[in-house]
C-alpha cells in the first residue's frame, strides 16, 4: 500500500470561519487546512490523512501507529510560552495552544518511533521550538526584515536560499534555490538538535533538520506545497515519501 502521511490542521475557535462558508452556525470551533498539502502528498505518491485538533492530544497519539510519515503544517503562530518568553503584544499573531500542544507530542512520539517528519513553515518553528529553540515573533519588527511577501501567486519565488551540507542539499542536488515566503516570525535560538541546513541572503533560517536520532526529521520556512509545479517541491515531496515507505 503506498504510505499514510499524516497532515495537521488549523485549529480556530472563531465562529466568522463558518460565517464566511455558510457552512457554520453559531460557537463553533473549525479545523482547516489549505488542499495544497493533500495535493503535494497525492503527487509524490502517498495517501494523505488530516489529524483533527482532539480536545485529548492523546486522543490521536494511536494514530502513529497506522501512519508512516507525519507532516506538519503551516498555520498560527507557535505560542511563545512554550519558549518560556512573554507574549510580544501586538507582534505576535494569534495563538493557538490546543493545536501546539497536540502537535508537540504528535512530533516527540513521531520521532520516538522513527517517523519521519516534514515540517513546513510554521512546522519548522514548531520542531525547533518542540526542541528547546526560541522565535523572533516578529521579523520586521524585531529586525526590520519582511519575509510575509503576499503580492504575487503563492508559487512565485521571492527570495533565494542558500544551501549547505546536509540532507536537503542532498536531495536537491543545487547550492541556492528560489522559494516563497509567507511568514512574520522565524527561528532565533536554534534548538540543541537543530542544525540549520538553508538560509535566506539576510541570514533568516530557512530549512532545518535534527539530530534525533533517525534519518528524515526535515523542516523548510517557505511554502514547497504552494509552488505546486516546482523541481525543487517535487523532489522534497518525493524524499519525504520515499522514506515513509521504508
Ligand atoms: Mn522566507
Amino acid at each position: 500500500m503506498k504510505p499514510l502521511i499524516g497532515i495537521t490542521v488549523n485549529y480556530d475557535f472563531h465562529e466568522r470561519i463558518g460565517e464566511v462558508t455558510g457552512l457554520g452556525t453559531p460557537l463553533q470551533d473549525w479545523d482547516y487546512i489549505a488542499l495544497d498539502y493533500a495535493n503535494a502528498v497525492e503527487a509524490a505518491g502517498g495517501i494523505p490523512v488530516l489529524i483533527p485538533n482532539c480536545k485529548d492530544p492523546e486522543t490521536v497519539l494511536p494514530l502513529l501507529d497506522r501512519i508512516d510519515g507525519l507532516l506538519l503544517s503551516g498555520g498560527s503562530d507557535v505560542n511563545p510560552e512554550l519558549y518560556h518568553e512573554p507574549l510580544n503584544g501586538g507582534k505576535c499573531g494569534p495563538v493557538f495552544p490546543r493545536r501546539d500542544d497536540q502537535e508537540v507530542l504528535l512530533l516527540k512520539k513521531a520521532v520516538e518511533k522513527k517517523i519521519p517528519v516534514f515540517g513546513i513553515c510554521r512546522g519548522l518553528q514548531l520542531m525547533n521550538v518542540a526542541f528547546g529553540g526560541t522565535m523572533y515573533q516578529d521579523l520586521p519588527s524585531d529586525l526590520g526584515i519582511y519575509h510575509s511577501v503576499n503580492v504575487y501567486q503563492r508559487n512565485h519565488a521571492v527570495h533565494m536560499v542558500n544551501l549547505k551540507d546536509g540532507k536537503i542539499r542532498d536531495i536537491l542536488g543545487e547550492e541556492r534555490i528560489g522559494t516563497n515566503s509567507y511568514h512574520h516570525q522565524a527561528v532565533k535560538d536554534i534548538c540543541e538538535c537543530g542544525i540549520v541546513t538553508g538560509t535566506a541572503d539576510d541570514g533568516t533560517v530557512e530549512a532545518m533538520e535534527f539530530a534525533v536520532g533517525h534519518p528524515f526529521t526535515l523542516a523548510v520556512q517557505w511554502h514547497p506545497e504552494m509552488m505546486y509545479d516546482s523541481p525543487v517541491t517535487a523532489k522534497l515531496f518525493a524524499a519525504f515519501i520515499k522514506a515513509a515507505e521504508k
